[in-house]
């Protein structure tokens, strides 16, 4: 598949989708929108592929919609979140394979919502976060509303939302928004070790964990009981966990076939 405005690479099963537009920050046009539509898909389909890393190229990691694009007079929004954004998000957050935000640099407006779409967040130090929208007027879209205050809570979402705050690095990891800050030189060795360390675990077993804690965030004790347990009957059946039990036995490191 060839992307436009994204470079798409594979290596040791961890794909990595890099929003290639560096000179508006990684701002998001129809083109790499549909790229990065695309891309998830092909990620998603690809048996070979267990980890997904979502970057930016340069010094910004996403600037959010293309703000040229509101220049366009009669734009129909809600066509266009239909379109792109809401399939983009869904898939994200629906896939069941790990995703990681390797944060390089500012993400703003719906570049932050990208990011906290996202399992696990990896910010280099100098990484900055706005929920943009409310300084154009607008409010947050693309899962921002969702994700945001099941990260950080109501309040400081609230607060983000509507001053359209900028918070850096350390502010980030106070209020848990990123999992880790790293200096910007050690940001692909620190991702990339632990999407290894991800792409080596069981694919079926990381694929119900990621819809259990999802189901387990918006549902009740007793359903959540009952949610782990048919995923646990599930993940009970499968070979990689047979494997894993022999091999702890003969004293070996599992080896996860994803069967
Ligand atoms: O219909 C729909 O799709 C609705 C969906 C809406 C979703 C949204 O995301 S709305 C929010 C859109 N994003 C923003 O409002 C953020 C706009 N950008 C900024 O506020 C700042 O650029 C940043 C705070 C992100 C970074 O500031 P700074 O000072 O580090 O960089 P800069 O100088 O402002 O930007 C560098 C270049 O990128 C600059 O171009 P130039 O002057 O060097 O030619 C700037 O114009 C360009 N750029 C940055 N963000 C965008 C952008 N160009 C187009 N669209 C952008 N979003």
């Amino acid at each position: 598949m060839a992307y436009q405005s994204l470079q798409y690479t594979v290596e040791e099963q961890v794909a990595t989708l890099t929003l290639n537009r560096p000179e508006t920050l990684n701002a998001l046009t129809d083109e790499l929108l549909a790229d990065l539509g695309e891309a998830v898909k092909q990620a998603e389909r690809d048996r070979d592929v267990r980890v997904v890393i979502l970057t930016g190229r340069g010094r910004g990691f996403c600037s959010g919609q293309d703000l040229k694009s509101f220049g366009e007079g009669g734009r129909d929004i809600a066509g266009h979140l239909d379109r792109y954004y809401h399939p983009l998000i869904r898939r994200l957050a629906n896939l069941e394979k790990p995703t990681i935000a390797m944060i390089n640099g500012v993400a703003a407006g719906a570049g932050m919502s990208l990011a906290v779409a996202c399992d696990i967040r990896i910010a280099a130090e100098g990484a900055r976060f706005s929920q943009a929208f409310v300084r154009i007027g607008l409010v947050p879209d693309s899962g921002s509303s969702y994700f945001l205050p099941r990260l950080i809570g109501y309040s400081r979402a609230l607060e983000m939302a509507m001053t359209g705050m900028m918070i850096d690095h350390q502010t980030a990891l106070e209020w848990r928004l990123v999992n880790r800050v790293v200096p910007q030189a050690n940001l692909e060795r620190v991702t990339y070790e632990l999407a290894r360390e991800l792409a080596s675990g069981p694919p079926l077993a990381l694929g119900m964990i990621k819809r259990q804690m999802a189901y387990g965030a918006s549902h009740n004790l007793n359903d959540s009981l009952e949610r782990e347990k048919d995923f646990q009957v599930q993940a009970a059946q499968t070979e990689d966990h047979r494997n894993a039990v022999e091999a702890f036995f003969a004293k070996k490191p599992p080896a996860f076939e994803g069967r």
